[in-house]
């Protein structure tokens, strides 16, 4: 199978430019945005343009699809709110090139997917959430983004262009190539990463309500202050996690909003994000008890009331072992004493598609291991080496 290089970093750059935010080669690509519904469009002329099928599902997730049987092949092309140009981008011109390579060569059927809202601007990998069947689209409709848009309301734009689900069952397997998005390839100087398995989550809203009140005159001992109350309970966790957590076990307080958000009022309320993630389910469920415990006792002790969001989450997944083989036998060719096999300390649309059919993951890697910044990047040899390898499993896979 011969693929195309030079086709297929032209097809990476072309991506890029929806959402170009004009810093590095970063972009700003949000699920349901304009330059997200515009790349969709982009890209499903690129699969008419390959002889695939073009076809949105209901949540706007996009198919290029081979007659017949066919091995899945995808990620997906929207953003963090800050994000880099090759996460599930790289994923998604992949799978294009080697759909483009593969019926040049007589086969196997390739199909291509890019899931939407992967990055979860409105729940947890929502796209292929919904589309795996375990959120129904009614309940997704109800989510709301930090700005509190619903996802009906965001999907609505693209509404013209939406049809039916598709069945999964028409898919053989699914490969998804991915940036590591961490820094072990690179301090290694290693090429491709072989995924053994993804990490579970859980993520949800906590919102502490207190008092309002005057900066200047309300004494400390008298304040029902939000944000004390969130200082508190972080401080809180940090020590009671400490007997329960590996050094693979992450957990982020990312989004914070005070509520009124001013300098000499005294926040009345305070909403975060809590978010955390291990290999091992037992684990995130006794987190979420210690989250639970002490944000309670947290607001008894200091006069708050405390409410929790609907929680959110996935369990750690295992690679299937035979598309494994395919990726290991083809690193073992392509990036020989180059590659390695590790886990995933990122979500990924694979855990979601898991629930119907055998899946692998491969990684290239990412400079300096960052991800989620415009600052993100990796060396073009490395994605030509990574699309090699890749072919090279599809291959073995025919
Ligand atoms: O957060 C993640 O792991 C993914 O990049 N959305
Ligand atoms: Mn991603
Ligand atoms: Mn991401």
């Amino acid at each position: 199978m011969r693929t195309n290089p030079g086709r297929f970093l032209s097809d990476l750059h072309e991506l890029r430019q929806f959402g170009a935010a004009g810093v590095g080669k970063g972009v700003v690509r949000p699920a349901y945005s304009e330059a997200d519904i515009a790349a969709r469009v982009w890209l499903a002329q690129r699969f008419k343009e390959a002889g695939l099928t073009p076809h949105y599902d209901p949540m706007g997730t996009l198919f290029g699809l081979a007659d017949g049987p066919s091995i899945l092949l995808g990620s997906h092309s929207d953003s963090q709110p800050e994000g880099g140009w090759l996460d599930g981008a790289l994923g998604v011109v992949a799978a294009l090139e080697i759909a483009r390579a593969s019926k040049n060569a007589g086969g196997p059927a390739v199909s291509v997917v890019s899931f939407q809202d992967e990055e979860g601007r409105f729940g947890v990998t929502t796209g292929s959430t919904v589309w795996s069947g375990q959120l129904a689209l009614e309940d997704a409709d109800k989510l709301t983004d930090r700005d509190g848009m619903t996802l009906a309301e965001a999907r609505s734009a693209m509404q013209p262009l939406l049809g039916a689900f598709v069945d999964p069952s028409r898919f053989t397997g699914f490969l998804e190539m991915h940036i590591e998005q961490g820094p072990w390839l690179d301090e290694a100087g290693e090429s491709v990463g072989v995924v053994t398995d993804i990490v579970g989550i859980r993520d949800m809203r906590i919102t502490y309500v207190g008092e309002q009140n005057h900066a200047g005159t309300t004494p400390m001992h008298l304040r029902r202050d939000a944000f004390q109350a969130l200082g508190t309970f972080n401080a809180e966790i940090n020590e009671r996690f400490r007997n329960v957590v590996t050094p693979q076990t992450v957990w982020t307080i990312g989004h914070v909003k005070l509520y009124p958000d001013a300098h000499s009022i005294v926040p009345g309320k305070a909403t975060f994000s809590m978010q955390w993630r291990d290999g091992d389910s037992a684990r995130l469920g006794r987190m979420e008890e210690i989250i639970r415990e002490v944000a309670e006792a947290v607001a008894r002790e200091r006069g708050l009331t405390v409410s929790f969001g609907q929680m959110l989450g996935l369990e750690p997944v295992r690679m299937d072992a035979s598309l494994r083989a395919a990726l290991e036998a083809s690193a073992e060719e392509h990036a020989d004493g180059a590659w390695r096999s590790m886990p995933s300390g990122a979500l990924h649309d694979a855990t979601n598609v898991s629930k119907h059919m055998p899946v692998a993951m491969l990684f290239v890697p990412s400079i300096n291991g960052i991800s989620h910044a415009f600052e993100e990047d990796t060396d073009e040899a490395d994605l030509i080496k990574g699309l090699e390898v890749l072919a090279g499993a599809v291959a073995r896979l025919g």
